[in-house]
């Protein structure tokens, strides 16, 4: 097998190479992942990671994003006109605001009242009484234009593409007998994006550059070779449906909103530059870098960015003056340096055929012409697109990801481009741990703090209760009230979103996680702990006893659905939705297991471990569904994109094939009912839940759906939408970065799982990727494991331990020639990290209707194994 180390080389040799290479290098030249030496591998490049095309972007849902987690831009790769959107993390509407509503502690009582006595049309009107305001939305900065002269036109050997080796978007092409490059790359060291220009042929570089920006700006020269564009972001927020709203920028006169600056420094070889109010000019050079820096006055969620703002002035200078007299290449350098450090550290080979050879575009034209039954090499591309696109969305000191990770070209972009907590902010993070990414999360993890700051005042005015919550949308300023307008878009009038104060309890999920994964004890401590039990805490005073004295939510939904009763529609807002559930039995689980861990509120742990045990139970219904609602009112018509009732099943783990098997097989029959179309990221969801019951080959159905090529742009929610864009960017539709990030974790899933108090090698591979393998995925614990399989066997495996303990490997073969390490593991998980989780009460009504499972026999062996050491595996 050849080595997978392949030497560095530039484009055009890349083209030549490409075009020559014979088929069986391609095929072998991955190599296999499997050699000997430490958990992160050296870092490779692997020519086949790349999104390339053959023309410019006809529109954004073609061009190629990159980003620094603050910093983005759309490479549009254009010839004589040449676009390049820019984004900065931190530019949204709005300032800091009083969202919370004393009336919702008011009505509280009567909508529990009209609950119990399941008058639900009741319910669903008192229930609009609780909301506040809608979010503010994330914004853009526009678009930088250049017009090129290229003198003789006639563009030849045309070449865009994005590496994922690098992070670096190429253009290049030839007029004449000039080539041209273009290179864009966003350093998060460096905090700038950098854009460089060359020429072959000296003195052949001259081109204007202008802005098109949506929002008022104005530009200033600042000396010959230095721009600045400034203006400010809305401060009103409007709170009128969805598709009415205006755009109300113009409606800023105090300028009380977030300022910015753009700064464009040029460093010309060759030729000259000079600037003016109008834009920048080039003339005659033969090399050009511009580096672009932005400042806002963004200032956290808590300060005001009028009264208390940072200087954007000041913010964008600090950058620039920090690259003074660095060089193009230094820049370049720290940049993949930075970048390669995360990207390098997981490898996966699904295989390679002649399609690998094809343009990004035309390949996903045929896949999705296929049926998706060749190139998979396009899903090991989509898996490193999604960690790509973690590094470039999400990095220390950045805010979290959004809809649309940082990349928005709207003034009004879908949903406001803001936070969907009830599936989409979390579904962003899924992949941050599993695929070896857990500095990513570190934007999510701040962000949780913040909204819990917030959510102690919401949890107090609203309902009177201790703890902090936080409800189904929020913004930059960590808004935690139920956003209003709840019959926006939605004829039936019903609060489906808004009434879900959920979110706190789902994204101390991601706290708990990250410590699994990482073994971080003071991150437990210090982080971690605090919020799980404000967010649990607020659960102990949010749950109410129903008249069996069960504990119960009053009100509650199940995330954007409505119940039907005899076909008929009845209402939104009801008493203990199965998610409601799921998400407090899990937090509730682990913040238990946090509390004995630390050592610590053991009154408190009790506490909740009593409610756990009156907790209402899951009920399996008369299909041998898992119920949504706490009465068997599931519609097997019901087709609705939000299953998150099978919260249990993914992301939580209290329901599992091997601990719970029953349950799972009525998370299988909720599936089943509910059908493999959705939205994009709806079908990323599907990728997962179907991996976790081990069913690869449905998983990998689901990814094809969620991967095949849409054309749609406009919002819909229809049962067939989904799919992704040609730039593999996920299509909601519209844009939503969600189905790229839950389609990479769902991948990760596939072929490694750590849920159910076992490191599951290959739970759900499909007979599609035969042969192949991976290095450097995460388990909990602190596991890194390598696999290498054949005929959709393991031939070999690695795991390598961050932290030491002991790793209970779970194998569909028995492991060859059990050396003295291995013991069957009869014997309680003694792992910290890895024990499953507690049993949730559950009712199994209609066991005769519930689906198989069709498990295979699995083998489990229990390592001990040092913090540092590495165990192979050979089968
Ligand atoms: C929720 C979903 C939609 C969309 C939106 C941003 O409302 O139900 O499908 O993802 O968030």
């Amino acid at each position: 097998m050849m080595n997978n180390v392949m030497p560095k080389i530039n484009q055009s040799m890349l083209r030549r190479r490409l075009f020559v290479l014979p088929l069986f290098a391609i095929l072998f030249y991955h190599g296999c992942a499997l050699g000997d030496g430490a958990a992160y591998p050296t870092p490779v490049v692997d020519s086949l990671l790349r999104l390339w095309y053959k023309q410019p972007a006809g529109n954004w849902n073609e061009a190629l994003p990159v980003g620094n987690g603050r910093l983005g831009a759309m490479v549009y790769g254009g010839t004589q006109l040449d676009e390049l959107q820019l984004n900065e993390a931190f530019l949204w509407s709005g300032g800091p605001r009083e969202t919370n509503n004393p009336r919702a502690a008011e009505v509280l009582p009567e909508i529990r009242r009209a609950l119990f006595e399941e008058d639900y049309l009741r319910g669903d009107t008192l229930a609009k009484k609780m909301l506040g305001p809608y979010s503010a939305r994330y914004l853009t900065l526009g678009s930088m234009l250049f017009d090129h002269d290229l003198q003789k036109g006639g563009v030849t050997n045309y070449h865009r593409q994005l590496d994922l080796n690098t992070a670096v978007a190429r253009t290049s092409f030839e007029v004449g007998e000039t080539i041209f490059t273009r290179e864009v790359f966003s350093s998060y060291p460096d905090q700038l994006i950098v854009i460089r220009f060359t020429a072959s042929t000296p003195n052949a570089l001259s081109f204007n550059t202008r802005f098109k920006n949506p929002m008022p700006h104005q530009l200033t020269s600042l000396t010959d070779d230095h721009l600045v564009m400034s203006g400010k972001c809305p401060e009103y927020v409007a709170h009128r449906s969805y598709d009415k709203r205006q755009i109300e920028y113009a409606q800023n006169p105090d300028g009380q909103g977030i300022n910015y600056e753009v700064h464009v420094k040029a460093m010309v070889n060759g030729g000259s530059v000079r600037t003016d109010t109008l834009g920048m000019e080039v003339k005659d050079a033969t090399e050009v870098v511009l580096l672009v820096s932005v400042g806002t006055s963004y200032n956290g969620p808590f300060n005001h960015p009028g009264k208390d703002g940072k200087d954007p002035a000041a913010e964008a200078e600090k950058h620039l003056t920090a690259s003074k007299g660095k060089s193009y290449d230094t820049l370049l350098k720290s940049h993949i340096t930075d970048y390669n450090t995360l990207f390098s550290r997981v490898r996966l080979n699904l295989g390679a055929d002649s399609a690998t050879l094809l343009p990004t575009d035309t390949r996903l034209v045929q896949y999705t012409a296929a049926g998706g039954y060749r190139d998979p090499q396009l899903t090991t591309l989509l898996f490193q697109y999604g960690r790509y696109l973690m590094i470039a969305g999400s990095r220390s000191g950045g805010p979290a990801m959004n809809l649309q990770g940082i990349w928005n070209n709207k003034m009004q972009p879908p949903w406001g481009s803001n936070y969907t907590t009830n599936i989409n902010t979390e579904m962003n993070y899924w992949p941050a741990e599993v695929t070896n990414l857990s500095e990513c999360a570190e934007p999510l993890i701040d962000f949780i703090g913040q909204l819990a700051k917030n959510g102690a005042k919401t949890a107090r005015i609203n309902y009177g209760a201790r703890g902090w919550t936080a409800h189904h949308n929020t913004d930059i300023w960590a808004d935690t009230s139920p956003a209003g307008g709840a019959d926006w878009g939605d004829p039936s009038g019903q609060p489906r979103w808004a009434i879900w104060p959920m979110a706190g309890g789902w994204f101390c999920r991601h706290l708990w996680e990250h410590y699994q994964y990482t073994g971080n004890l003071d991150f437990l401590r210090d982080n971690a702990y605090p919020l799980m039990k404000g967010a649990a805490t607020f659960m102990l005073d949010w749950l109410v006893k129903d008249g069996q004295g069960r504990w119960v939510t009053n009100p509650s939904t199940s995330p954007e659905n409505s119940f039907r009763v005899n076909g008929k529609r009845v209402g939104s807002v009801s008493i203990a939705s199965t998610m409601d559930l799921s998400i407090i039995q899990d937090l509730f689980d682990f913040t238990i297991r946090s509390a004995r861990i630390l050592d610590r509120d053991k009154a408190f742990a009790d506490s909740l471990q009593s409610v756990l045990k009156d907790l209402h139970p899951l009920q399996v219904g008369q299909y041998g569904q898992l119920q949504e609602w706490y009465k068997d009112w599931d519609d097997p018509e019901d087709k609705h994109r939000h299953l998150s009732h099978l919260y249990g099943l993914h992301p939580a783990g209290f329901i599992a094939t091997r601990t719970r098997p029953q349950l799972a097989a009525a998370a299988k029959r909720s599936l089943l009912m509910r059908g493999d179309g959705g939205t994009g990221w709806s079908k990323a969801w599907k990728v997962n839940w179907w991996a976790r019951l081990e069913d690869g080959n449905h998983a990998y159905e689901m990814l094809n759906k969620q991967l095949f090529l849409t054309t749609e742009t406009g919002i819909s929610v229809d049962e067939h939408s989904g799919g992704s864009y040609l730039n593999l960017l996920d299509a909601h539709p519209p844009f939503q970065i969600d189905g790229n990030f839950g389609v990479t974790a769902g991948i990760a899933e596939m072929l490694l799982q750590s849920h159910d108090g076992t490191v599951y090698l290959l739970p759900a591979l499909p007979d599609a990727w035969a042969d192949g393998n991976v290095s450097g995925l995460k388990a909990r614990g602190g596991f890194v494991v390598d696999m290498e399989w054949n005929d959709g066997k393991l031939v070999g495996a690695r795991v390598y331990s961050d932290v030491g303990g002991t790793c209970r490997v779970r194998t569909k073969q028995p492991v060859d020639g059990m050396d003295a390490v291995f013991k069957a593991a009869l014997s309680k998980q003694t792992n910290p990290f890895l024990v499953g989780a507690q049993p949730v009460n559950a009712v199994i009504n209609h066991e005769s209707q519930l689906p198989q499972l069709s498990l295979e026999p699995v083998w489990e062996y229990d390592i001990q194994l040092e913090a540092g050491k590495t165990v192979t595996l050979k089968f």
